[in-house]
């Protein structure tokens, strides 16, 4: 079975951004560890502060930005930390030449209930500055806790999914991730209709639909509340997910962070064939104003993405 440094070999001649991925991985698998145990060690809590976002911080946000740091701060390869728990940018190394953008507990809201949450990071050239589009990446990925730990990652060729094995490796346990172009899955908080615009609606309602709709299919729904896992499924099954640009979160350009949640996410699942989209922009086109800025995330399966990108067109 090949392991993640073996596949880093077949993927890139650049040592260093190796070492990068190398280094988000390494963390990925200490957090993993430590989510295993934190109800005993009573850390699901809430750790008193809030993040930049405006949202209390959970212990484990705190501790895991932590491990994030520790591991990227051993690697002069790495020249800054941006990070959704942190306001500002953290210098790590003044030669580095890569820049990593990180949401290191994404969906920690599911820690008391024991849903899968994740970490997902974005690698960056140092050149390009703090502010660049997700089209300039160098490598994305994701770990997803789950019932096992997977790390998902692309540099740029394919995206390949790992396992956590009992001592501590990442085994690849699917060389190329490829997502359905048909899927009649969709991902979507539908408690939040009344805030959706014309073309959510009308995707939505073509798909509720189902075979005597337009769609002329039947279609499932299926919503975790933390993007790690619904993309997982995605790239695993094929779908679509979906957080649109709506009413309620339109005066902050969306709810979901650009640098490190949209763009290693579209990078991902691009890498996978599958499409990634504002509604109106493709997301990795988009050049960032602000390190956390928001965006519309709507990607998945291309058939279901470019049916919702018509609709864009025709409202
Ligand atoms: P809602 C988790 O807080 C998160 O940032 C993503 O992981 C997830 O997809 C989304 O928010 C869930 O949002 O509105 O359903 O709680």
């Amino acid at each position: 079975m090949t392991d993640l440094a073996q596949w880093l070999t077949t993927q890139t001649h650049d040592h260093a951004l190796a070492s990068a991925v190398t280094s988000m991985a390494a963390a990925g698998a200490e957090i993993a560890g430590i989510l295993q145990l934190a109800p005993i060690a009573g850390q699901t809590g809430l750790a008193g502060s809030d993040n930049v976002q405006g949202e209390a911080q959970k212990a484990l946000d705190v501790i895991t930005n932590d491990i994030v740091l520790n591991h990227l701060r051993t690697n002069t390869a790495i020249s800054i930390l941006i990070s959704e728990e942190l306001d500002e940018a953290v210098d790590v190394s003044s030669q580095g030449r890569f820049i990593v953008a990180t949401d290191p507990l994404d969906g920690s809201s599911n820690l008391d209930v024991n849903a899968t949450v994740g970490t997902i990071f974005s690698i960056l050239p140092s050149a390009g500055g703090l502010l660049q589009k997700g089209s300039d990446q160098l490598a994305a990925g994701y770990v997803a806790y789950g019932p096992a730990a997977s790390l998902v990652v692309r540099i740029s060729g394919a995206t390949s999914v790992f396992t956590l094995d009992a001592d501590g490796r990442w085994q690849q346990t699917l060389a190329e991730a490829k997502v359905p172009q048909a899927s009649g899955e969709f991902a979507i908080n539908t408690a939040r209709e009344r805030f959706w615009d014309a073309a959510t609606t009308g995707y939505v309602k073509e798909s509720v639909a189902g075979e005597t709709g337009p769609a002329g299919k039947r279609y499932n729904m299926r919503w975790v509340g933390s993007m790690v896992a619904d993309i997982h499924r995605i790239l695993m099954r094929g779908g679509i997910f979906l957080y649109p640009l709506d009413s309620e979160t339109a005066s902050k350009g969306g709810r979901l962070r650009l640098l490190y949640e949209a763009n290693p996410m579209a990078w991902l699942v691009e890498g996978a064939g599958g499409r990634s989209t504002t509604g109106r922009q493709g997301i990795l086109d988009i050049m960032p104003t602000d390190i956390h800025q928001r965006v519309p995330v709507i990607l998945g399966s291309a058939d279901e993405v470019k049916r919702v990108e018509e609709w864009y067109r025709r409202v």
